[in-house]
C-alpha cells in the first residue's frame, strides 16, 4: 500500500515540475539584482528608499533616460548629474549599443510616434511558456517632463514593453506624458509618477519568448524619465489544475497516514 502511494506522488511530481520550471521567469522580482536579465543603458536596483513604495520583496528594477544629465539636486541646491542611457537607434557606429539592436525591433523606433525616440534604457529576459500563460509585471512611469494638460507633445517620453518570439515582435506602450499621474508630487527625485500599474498579456502559443521593457526620451534628451519594474511573471492558465494535483498529493499522504494509523 505504501509503495503504491509513493508511486502516485512520484508521477504527479514528474508531470507538474518540468512544465513549471520551463515556464518560470527567473528573478522576476529583482531580489537578486539583474541576475538572468540582459541590460542596456542606465539601470540599477532600487528599494523603498527610492520613494515610490515597493510591490514585491525589497528590490525593484529602475531604468532611466539619463545620460550625464540632471538626476537630483543635492543639499546645497547643486544639480547632480548622472546616467548612462543608450541611443534608441543606430547612430554611434556601434550597432550593439542601440536599443533597437538590443531588443531586435529594428523598425519600432522608426515608425510613427516612436520616430523621435532619442535615448533610453531597457532590460530583457528570454523564457519558455505555454499557450494561455499570462505574462505580467508591475510598472511605474516617472518623469520630469510636463504632463497632462501642461505637456509638450514634442517631448512625449514613454515607457514600453516588447514581447517577441520567432515570428513576431509585439510592441506595447505602457505610459507617456499624457497618462494619468498621481495627483500629488512624487516622493522620488522625479516630479511626477503614475504609481504602480500592472501590464498583462496572455501568450498565444507554446514556445520561447523574449520580454523587453524600457523607457526613452522623445524629441529632446536632457529632461529625464524613468521606470520602476517588479514582479515579472508568467502564470499558467492551468494553475487550477496544478492546485488539484497538489490536493491529490495531500490526499495521498492523508490516505497513507490513515493507513499507517489503521495498522497500529
Ligand atoms: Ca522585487
Ligand atoms: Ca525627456
Ligand atoms: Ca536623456
Amino acid at each position: 500500500m505504501n509503495r503504491i502511494i509513493f508511486s502516485i506522488v512520484s508521477i504527479f511530481a514528474i508531470f507538474t515540475l518540468p512544465n513549471a520550471a520551463l515556464a518560470a521567469i527567473i528573478n522576476g522580482g529583482f531580489e537578486n539584482s539583474f541576475d538572468n536579465w540582459q541590460t542596456l543603458g542606465d539601470y540599477r536596483v532600487e528599494t523603498s528608499a527610492f520613494g515610490s513604495g515597493t510591490v514585491e520583496g525589497n528590490s525593484q528594477a529602475f531604468l532611466s533616460t539619463a545620460y550625464d544629465e540632471v538626476v537630483d539636486v543635492d543639499e546645497n541646491g547643486r544639480e547632480v548629474l548622472g546616467g548612462n542611457a543608450s541611443p534608441a537607434v543606430y547612430i554611434t557606429g556601434i550597432a550593439e549599443n542601440s536599443l533597437e539592436n538590443f531588443l531586435d525591433v529594428s523598425s519600432f523606433f522608426g515608425e510613427g510616434f516612436l520616430a523621435d525616440a532619442i535615448e533610453g534604457s531597457a532590460i530583457k529576459q528570454t523564457f519558455t511558456a505555454q499557450a494561455g500563460e499570462t505574462l505580467s509585471f508591475a510598472w511605474n512611469f516617472l518623469t520630469d517632463e510636463s504632463v497632462s494638460n501642461n505637456r509638450n507633445p514634442d517631448f512625449n517620453d514613454f515607457a514600453f514593453a516588447t514581447v517577441s518570439n520567432s515570428y513576431q515582435n509585439l510592441f506595447f506602450k505602457l505610459a507617456d506624458t499624457t497618462t494619468d499621474f498621481l495627483a500629488r508630487d512624487s516622493d522620488s527625485n522625479f516630479f511626477e509618477e503614475t504609481g504602480f500599474k500592472t501590464f498583462s498579456f496572455t501568450l498565444p502559443t507554446d514556445g520561447e519568448y523574449t520580454l523587453g521593457v524600457g523607457v526613452v526620451d522623445v524629441g529632446e534628451p536632457t529632461i529625464i524619465s524613468g521606470l520602476l519594474l517588479d514582479q515579472v511573471q508568467a502564470i499558467p492558465e492551468t494553475s487550477s489544475t496544478v492546485s488539484l494535483l497538489i490536493l491529490g498529493i495531500v490526499g495521498a499522504f492523508s490516505a497513507l497516514k490513515h493507513s499507517q494509523n489503521s495498522q497500529h
